[in-house]
C-alpha cells in the first residue's frame, strides 16, 4: 500500500468517524468542461483531487435555512444547519490532511463546485430524474460539501447503474410540474420560493418532494408540519 493510499484509507475512517455518512474521491481532470470559477485549479491552483462528501439527511430539521432580516439588510447570506455540520467535516479533513504536509482548500458552498456533478465522478451516486445525486445507499436524501486537495489520490469508481429504471415518482409528485420536460429550474424555483415552509419568522424548510416520494429514499422525511 502506497503512503497516499493509506491516507486515503485514515481520511475514509476519520470522515466517518467525524459524521460524514459517504466520501468519494475524484481526479480534477473530470471538471476541464465546467466554467472557470467552477474549476478546482481555481480554488486551489495545484489541486489534484477533489474529495466530496455527503450526510444522509435523517430528519427534515436538518434541511432547515436561516435568513433572518438583518443578515439580508447587511447582504449575508442564508445558512443551513445540514452546510453547517458539512462544514465542519470538511474542516475536520482539511486539518487531517495538511498535517501529513499537503495542501487542501475548503471550498465554499457557493460559488463553488457543481456539487452533485462533483458527487457523480467521486462515485457517490448518479443522477436520478428527479436532477438530483441518488446515491445507492441513501436515495437524493443527501446534501454534499467538497474540499480541494493537491494530494494525487487514486480516484474512486463512477457508479454506472441505473437506480431511477422506469419509476416516474417524483415526477407525478413535483408540485410545479418543472420535471416533467427535464429540469426546469424557474418553475422550481418560483414554487419553492412560493411555498417555504415556516418553522419561525427566520427559519424555513424548501419544498423537497421529488426527495420524499424517491423509493431510494432510506429515512422517512415528512416535512409536514401540522
Ligand atoms: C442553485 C441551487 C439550487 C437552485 C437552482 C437549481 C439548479 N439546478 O440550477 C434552486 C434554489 C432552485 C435549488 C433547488 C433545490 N436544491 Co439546490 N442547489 C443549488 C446549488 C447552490 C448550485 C446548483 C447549480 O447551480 N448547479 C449547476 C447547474 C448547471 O446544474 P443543473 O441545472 O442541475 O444541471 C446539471 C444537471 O442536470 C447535470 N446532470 C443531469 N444529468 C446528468 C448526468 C451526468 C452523468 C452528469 C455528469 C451530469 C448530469 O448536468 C447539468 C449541468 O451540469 C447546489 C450546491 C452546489 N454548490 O452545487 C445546491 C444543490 C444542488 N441543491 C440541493 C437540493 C437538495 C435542492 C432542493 C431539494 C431544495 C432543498 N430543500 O435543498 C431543490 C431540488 C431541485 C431539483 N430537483 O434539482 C442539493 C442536491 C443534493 C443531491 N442529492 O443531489 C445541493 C447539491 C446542495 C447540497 N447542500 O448538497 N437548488
Ligand atoms: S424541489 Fe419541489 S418544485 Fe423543485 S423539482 Fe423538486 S418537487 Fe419540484
Ligand atoms: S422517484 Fe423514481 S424516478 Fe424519481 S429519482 Fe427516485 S427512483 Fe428516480
Amino acid at each position: 500500500m502506497t503512503s497516499t493510499d493509506e491516507l486515503k484509507m485514515n481520511i475514509q475512517e476519520k470522515a466517518a468517524k467525524w459524521g460524514a455518512d459517504l466520501v468519494g474521491f475524484a481526479s480534477v481532470d473530470h471538471f476541464k468542461g465546467f466554467p472557470i470559477e467552477h474549476q478546482p485549479q481555481t480554488m486551489l491552483e495545484t489541486a489534484k483531487t477533489v474529495i466530496v462528501i455527503g450526510i444522509d439527511m435523517v430528519d427534515p430539521s436538518l434541511d432547515l435555512w436561516l435568513h433572518p432580516d438583518e443578515w439580508k439588510a447587511k447582504g449575508k447570506p442564508s445558512r443551513a444547519f445540514e452546510d453547517e455540520i458539512l462544514r465542519a467535516i470538511a474542516y475536520r479533513i482539511a486539518l487531517f490532511i495538511e498535517r501529513a504536509g499537503y495542501e487542501t482548500k475548503v471550498v465554499p458552498y457557493e460559488p463553488s463546485l457543481f456539487l452533485k456533478e462533483a458527487g457523480y465522478y467521486a462515485g457517490l451516486g448518479v443522477f436520478g430524474k428527479n436532477n438530483l445525486l441518488l446515491s445507492p445507499d441513501f436515495g437524493p436524501n443527501i446534501r454534499l460539501r467538497a474540499l480541494v486537495t493537491d494530494v494525487q489520490f487514486n480516484p474512486d469508481p463512477i457508479l454506472k447503474e441505473e437506480l431511477c429504471k422506469d419509476c416516474t415518482l417524483c415526477i407525478k409528485a413535483c408540485p410545479a410540474n418543472a420535471l416533467a420536460q427535464g429540469y426546469e429550474m424557474k418553475k422550481c424555483l418560483d414554487y419553492s420560493e412560493s411555498h417555504l415552509k415556516h418553522l419561525t419568522k427566520n427559519a424555513v424548510l424548501w419544498c423537497v418532494r421529488c426527495i420524499e416520494v424517491c423509493p431510494y429514499t432510506r429515512n422517512i422525511n415528512s416535512t409536514q408540519l401540522d
